[in-house]
């Protein structure tokens, strides 16, 4: 089956100075020449009248590039017309390509899905331009710029050669097993068990990097303790606005609240919570209490504003400490309403933040690219305490499998769909 033609604007949202609107696959330039008449050269620039073929009538004077497949960033014939970025210039020109047979608006993310089912990119380099695209701080940029560019294909692809060489290398010990000399097939068996277990130890130190999630996604910090203890309030002032709601009645936080900010370069996610207390009557609170016990088992972070023992790893807070005159030197004494020791709790936060976070030269995983890992790691460790050849070479098989899992040799539909959801049309 031929694929549609697709088209979209890729720039950001009209209005614009310039929309640059791509058309992508088999009737591209066609459907090009049939608004602009002849086409600039491949890869040339060239500005060109556009009139829509059923009524002749003046679209736009843009700018048209040509490029030809496979060597495209879809791996199709690619056209880009860059437009006047008003409203119903853009609007004109695609209701003059959807009336053409063969094209259609594209949906999200779908020229990006192209270039993966051509082979221009793989998974991990998908992955990485959602990163790129939703990147929010400088350390996000880095890490997403990383991965889109191939760092992690290139190095699953130097684990993936190891472990295709290491499982040849079996084969050729299996099928000369009746031939030759049987202490040099066990040499190069045990010479294989070592060269597997040292690439399972190679993936289990990028497994030990704190995943990409945390970067993107936002260190996550839940600010948890009993009704009345100061929590909305100390959030209002961490985020520096009233995004939660602030009341003298212990109950009044019900759901959670998710606020994203960034400061000091990282990306943050805190969630307030409802008063953890055991006494209410209220259906409704309980149901945020039991909410606040989950949100604190997911956090990266707790912060916890209450006098009772603090859950082990919380950061133990002495709050609302401008209206008390009892001390805790254990405790970090933080007032939202006087600002006092917001600084000292900030410092805090990015310490442990950093410890908690990916660093940008590191190669760090996602979920889903950390479950093939594992899996492969986990063969190979099998691999390297294997005796029988049969066996081994079918540990080293289901280790050169899960790479190219990982790689998305192997994806399925409904990754791709969670994948592309997240991106943007004309992405
Ligand atoms: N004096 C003083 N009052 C505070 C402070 N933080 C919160 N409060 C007050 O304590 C009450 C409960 O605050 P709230 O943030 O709703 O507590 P939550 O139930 O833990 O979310 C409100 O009347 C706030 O105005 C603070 O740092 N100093
Ligand atoms: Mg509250």
């Amino acid at each position: 089956m031929a694929a549609d033609t697709i088209f979209a604007v890729s720039s950001g949202r009209p209005p614009a100075a310039i929309a640059v609107l791509r058309i992508s696959g088999p009737d591209a330039v066609a459907a090009a020449t049939r608004l602009a008449g002849r086409l600039p050269a491949p890869r040339r620039a060239g500005v060109r009248a556009l009139h829509d073929p059923v009524d002749n009538q003046l679209l736009d004077r843009a700018l048209v590039l040509v490029f030809p497949g496979p060597a495209t960033a879809t791996g199709e014939d690619l056209v880009e017309l860059h437009l006047h970025g008003g409203r119903a210039v853009v609007a004109a020109v695609e209701r003059a390509l959807a009336v053409m047979e063969g094209l259609r608006a594209a949906e999200a993310g779908e020229f990006t899905r192209r270039a993966l089912a051509h082979g221009r990119i793989d998974l991990t380099e998908a992955e990485g331009l959602g990163d790129l695209l939703s990147a929010e701080t400088d350390a996000q940029r880095r890490m997403a710029l990383a991965n889109s560019d191939g760092r992690l294909r290139r190095t699953v692809a130097d684990w993936s050669a190891t472990a295709t060489r290491l499982s040849a290398m079996v084969e050729a010990v299996l099928d000369h097993a009746d031939e030759d000399d049987v202490d040099a097939s066990d040499d190069v068996l045990a010479m294989v068990r070592r060269e597997a277990a040292a690439l399972s130890g190679a993936i289990d130190d990028v497994l030990a990097v704190p995943p990409v999630e945390r970067l993107r996604d936002g260190v996550r910090v839940v600010l948890a303790g009993p009704p009345n203890a100061g929590k909305s309030t100390l959030l209002n002032a961490l985020v520096g606005r009233e995004a939660a709601i602030v009341s003298p009645l212990a109950g009044t936080t019900r759901d959670v609240i998710e606020i994203p900010v960034t400061r000091s370069g990282i990306a943050w996610l805190f969630l307030d919570t409802a008063g953890l207390r055991d006494d209410t009557s209220d259906p409704i609170e309980r149901i945020g209490i039991d909410r606040a016990t989950g949100s604190m088992a997911t956090a990266d972070i707790v912060l916890w504003l209450g006098d009772g023992t603090a859950p082990v790893e919380a950061v133990a807070l002495h709050a609302r400490c401008d209206a008390r005159d009892d001390v805790a030197p254990d405790r970090i004494a933080v007032s939202a309403t006087t600002g006092q020791g917001l600084a000292v709790l900030w410092q805090v936060l990015v310490d442990r933040a950093s410890a908690l976070l990916p660093k940008v030269d590191d190669l760090a995983l996602n979920r889903r690219q950390a479950g093939h890992a594992g899996t492969a790691a986990a063969a190979l460790r099998r691999a390297s305490r294997q005796q029988d050849p049969l066996l081994l070479a079918e540990e080293l098989r289901y280790g050169v499998q899960a790479f190219a899992a990982l790689t998305g040799m192997r994806a399925t539909e409904a990754v791709l769909d969670d994948l592309f959801g997240r991106f943007c049309i004309g992405k």
